[in-house]
C-alpha cells in the first residue's frame, strides 16, 4: 500500500486538529443533523456526564448540553426494562472465535455463542458433548481451541432469512461451524481437508443448499509440502460448496463439492439470487500469483499483489457444478469431491470477469440482477449486470487466463462505476433502492443510489457519513437478502482511538448504530464497544424471525442429537449408580437445590460415565455442575441432559457443586466425589 493509501486518521494529533478535520469532512460531504450530533459527541469528552440526582428531563439536557439530535438519539436507542429489541445482529469475533448477538437498536449484548473456542459458562469444552462438537474440527487430528471468525451467515429461505440456522467460518483454520438458532449452540464443526486458510466463507445460497467456502491463502491441495517456487504448479485455490441438511441440521461433507482454481486469493462470496439463482461470485487478489520471500530480495505482499490494474471476479455456475459431480467428473482429493480446472473450464462453470484493483467485497443487489464488488485501492464501486454477463458467456469471445480459463470482457459485463471515496469495501441494501458502502480509508459510510429497476436517480453518490474510526464491514437489517429492510445499520469500526474510557493499549472496536430510515439524511445514534474480539462481518435479522426455545421441548432432551436421551433420569428418585468391573456410571438428576447422587465413591483408575439431567421445567433454572481439579463444567439448562467420560486417574477428595446462582439454597447444592486410591 503506498503512503496515500494509508489511512490518514483524523485522530492523530490534538484533540483540536481532529475537530477541526472533522468540521472540513461534514462541510464537505455530511448532513447538518450528523454535524451538530458529532460535535455534541466531541463536546461530550470534554464534559462532566453525571447529572444531579433527581434532576429533570430539562435540567439534564441543560446540564449535559445535549442537543435535539443527541436527545433524538437517545430516545432512539432507548430500551424501557422489560421491553425486547426489534432486531438482533449476528456478529464475529475475529480471533476470539465465537459470535456475539446484540439488539437493536439498544445495542445490548444478548449473548456470547462459544463456537470455536472453549467457554466454560456455557459448559462449551469441559466435558460435555460440545468437546465432540470441538473435536470434529480437529486440524489433522489435532485439537484446535481457537479460531478467526469473520462472515456468519443466516440460513435463508427463498434469499430470505429463515431465523433457523448460523454458519460461521474459520479464516486461520479451514473450518465452518453450524449454529442452531433453537437452542443457540454450536452443533457442528468441520474442516475443509483441502485448505488451511480460508476467507470466502460463509455465504449461503438462497436456500441454503450450500454454504460457500474459498480459500485465501492457497497451499498445495490439502495443504502437502512444496516450496514456493512450484507456486503456480503446485499450490491451488479451493471453492467449496458445503452440502447442507435442514433436517439433521448438519453439513455433509460427502455430498459438498468443491471446485479447483489456480491459486489467486479468493477474498469475498455471495451467491446469486432471483434470476442469478444457481450462480455464485468470488473476488480474487494477487491474481499477479506473486509469493512472499522478504529475504530473499523479493517485493513485500503488500506491493507485489497490487502490480495489476485488475484482478479477477469469479463467475460460477454452481447448478451446473452439481450435475458435473452427480455425472462423476470429480476427483476424490483428500476424501472430497473436487471438480478440476480442466473439467470446470469444460463444462462451462467458471468464468472470470476483470475486477478493478484488489477488491474485498462482493455483494448481489437484492433483486439478483446486480453484483457490486469495491475495490479497496480503487475509489468507486464497479457494478456488473447478471444479463450482460450471460450475454457475455452466449457471445463467447473470451480471452483466457495461463490456466486456460475463460475471462469475459470487461465492458460487456459493467452496468456502472460509482466513485465513494477512499477504501470502499463492502456493500448492503437497504428497501429505498439505496446501497449503503463502507470506506475504511475516508472512515465513512456512504449511501448511494442504485440504478433501475431500483431508481431512477441511479448509478450516483448520495451522502456520506464520518464513522470512528476506520470501518471494516457493515450490515444493514436483512442488508443482503432479497427483501433488506432499511431502518438501522451498524457500521464496525475496527479502531476506537477515543471513543471509550482508556483501559490499556489494547482497545475495543466500535460498532455504531446509524439510523438509515427513508426521507432524511444517516445520522449516527449509537457507539456501542466490542470488548471481545474484532467482529468483521454481521448480519441483522426481525427477532420475530427467531423461534428459539425457552426451555428444552421434553426432559431428558440431549442437544447434540435434539431428542430425549435414553440415558436421561426423568423423575428425582431414579437417580442411581452402578459398577462394572472398572467402570462406574452414574445416572444423577439436578434441580433446585440438589445434586443427586451427592456422593459418588470410585476407585483410582476407575471409567466414570456420569449422566446429569436436570429435570427442571421453569424458565431460566439452569444449573451447572462444576467438578473441581477434573477441569469439567457443564451448563445444564431446563430438561438438559449431558454426559461426562473420564476416568478418575487422581485420588482424592472432590466437591462438586451448582455453578448457577439457582436458588437461596444454591450453595447447598453440592456433593462430593470421592477418588480411593490404588493400594
Ligand atoms: Cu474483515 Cu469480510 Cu474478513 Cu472485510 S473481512 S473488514
Ligand atoms: Cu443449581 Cu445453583
Amino acid at each position: 500500500m503506498s503512503e496515500q493509501l494509508r489511512p490518514k486518521p483524523p485522530y492523530d494529533r490534538s484533540r483540536r486538529v481532529s475537530r477541526r478535520r472533522f468540521l472540513g469532512v461534514l462541510g464537505a460531504a455530511a448532513s447538518l443533523p450528523a454535524a451538530s450530533a458529532l460535535l455534541g459527541s466531541c463536546n461530550a469528552l470534554q464534559r462532566k456526564e453525571t447529572p444531579k440526582l433527581g434532576a429533570s428531563a430539562e435540567e439534564i439536557i441543560k446540564q449535559r448540553q445535549l442537543t435535539p439530535e443527541d436527545v433524538t438519539a437517545a430516545l432512539m436507542t432507548y430500551m424501557p426494562s422489560g421491553k425486547y429489541d426489534e432486531y438482533l445482529m449476528f456478529s464475529s469475533t475475529g480471533h476470539g472465535g465465537q459470535v456475539l448477538v446484540h439488539g437493536l437498536p439498544s445495542m445490548r449484548l444478548l449473548k456470547v455463542i462459544a463456537v470455536f473456542t472453549p467457554e466454560p459458562w456455557q459448559g462449551y469444552g469441559y466435558g460435555g458433548s460440545p468437546n465432540r462438537v470441538l473435536e470434529g474440527g480437529s486440524f489433522r487430528g489435532r485439537p484446535l481451541t481457537w479460531a478467526d471468525t469473520h462472515h456468519p451467515a443466516l440460513s435463508e429461505t427463498n434469499g430470505e432469512y429463515d431465523g433457523q440456522f448460523l454458519f460461521i467460518n474459520d479464516k486461520a483454520n479451514g473450518r465452518v461451524a453450524v449454529i442452531d438458532l433453537r437452542d443457540f449452540e454450536t452443533k457442528q464443526i468441520v474442516k475443509n481437508p483441502l485448505l488451511v486458510n480460508e476467507h470466502g466463507g460463509c455465504f449461503v445460497t438462497p436456500n441454503t443448499e450450500y454454504v460457500l467456502e474459498a480459500d485465501q491463502y492457497p497451499v498445495p491441495l490439502g495443504g502437502e509440502y512444496a516450496p514456493l517456487n512450484q507456486y503456480k504448479e503446485k499450490y491451488r485455490g479451493v471453492l467449496t460448496f458445503w452440502k447442507f441438511d435442514r433436517q439433521q441440521g448438519r453439513i455433509v461433507p460427502e455430498e459438498s463439492f468443491a471446485i479447483e482454481t489456480p491459486p489467486y486469493w479468493h477474498d469475498l462470496a455471495d451467491a446469486g439470487k432471483g434470476p442469478s439463482e444457481g450462480w455464485a461470485f468470488w473476488n480474487s487478489i494477487n491474481t499477479e500469483l506473486a509469493v512472499p520471500g522478504i529475504l530473499e530480495g523479493r517485493p513485500a505482499m503488500e506491493m507485489a499483489t497490487t502490480q495489476r490494474d485488475m484482478d479477477y471476479l469469479h463467475v460460477v455456475n454452481w447448478r451446473k457444478a452439481e450435475q458435473v459431480v452427480a455425472a462423476g467428473k470429480y476427483e476424490e482429493v483428500q476424501g472430497f469431491k473436487l471438480i478440476r480446472i480442466e473439467t470446470a473450464v469444460e463444462e462451462g462453470l467458471l468464468y472470470l470477469i476483470p475486477e478493478p484493483k484488489s477488491p474485498h467485497g462482493v455483494d448481489v443487489t437484492p433483486r439478483g440482477d446486480y453484483i457490486v464488488v469495491a475495490g479497496k485501492l480503487d475509489p468507486h464501486v464497479t457494478v456488473y449486470s447478471f444479463e450482460k454477463i450471460q450475454q457475455a458467456i452466449a457471445a463467447g469471445q473470451f480471452d483466457h487466463d495461463e490456466y486456460g480459463i475463460p475471462i469475459l470482457p470487461f465492458e460487456q459485463c459493467l452496468e456502472a462505476q460509482v466513485e465513494l471515496g477512499l477504501g470502499p469495501l463492502h456493500t448492503q441494501f437497504d428497501d429505498q433502492g439505496y446501497a449503503y458502502t463502507s470506506l475504511f480509508l475516508d472512515s465513512a459510510v456512504a449511501r448511494w443510489a442504485l440504478g433501475k429497476p431500483y431508481r431512477e436517480d441511479g448509478w450516483k453518490l448520495v451522502e456520506k457519513l464520518p464513522v470512528h474510526y476506520n470501518i471494516g464491514h457493515l450490515a444493514a437489517v436483512e442488508g443482503d437478502t432479497a427483501k433488506p429492510a432499511g431502518t438501522f445499520l451498524v457500521a464496525h469500526n475496527k479502531w476506537s482511538v477515543d471513543r471509550f474510557s482508556l483501559l490499556g493499549p489494547l482497545l475495543p472496536q466500535n460498532a455504531q448504530l446509524i439510523d438509515i430510515g427513508p426521507d432524511r439524511p444517516m445520522r449516527l445514534l449509537y457507539d456501542s464497544p466490542i470488548g471481545i474480539g474484532e467482529p468483521h462481518y454481521a448480519q441483522i435479522i426481525k427477532a420475530e424471525r427467531i423461534k428459539a426455545w425457552d426451555v428444552y421441548p421434553e426432559v431428558g432432551w440431549n442437544p447434540e442429537t435434539q431428542s430425549v436421551d435414553p440415558n436421561a433420569v426423568l423423575k428425582v428418585g431414579e437417580e442411581r449408580i452402578e459398577r462394572r468391573g472398572k467402570t462406574v456410571e452414574i445416572w444423577g438428576v439436578l434441580l433446585r437445590s440438589q445434586i443427586r447422587p451427592d456422593v459418588v465413591e470410585v476407585e483410582e483408575g476407575d471409567e466414570v460415565i456420569w449422566h446429569l439431567t436436570n429435570i427442571e421445567r421453569a424458565k431460566d433454572a439452569t444449573h451447572g455442575f462444576a467438578l473441581g481439579g477434573y477441569n469439567i463444567n457443564l451448563s445444564l439448562e431446563p430438561g438438559e441432559t449431558q454426559t461426562l467420560r473420564f476416568v478418575a486417574d487422581m485420588p482424592g477428595t472432590f466437591p462438586f457443586y451448582c455453578t448457577e446462582f439457582c436458588s437461596a439454597l444454591h450453595l447447598e447444592m453440592m456433593g462430593y466425589f470421592l477418588v480411593k486410591p490404588k493400594r
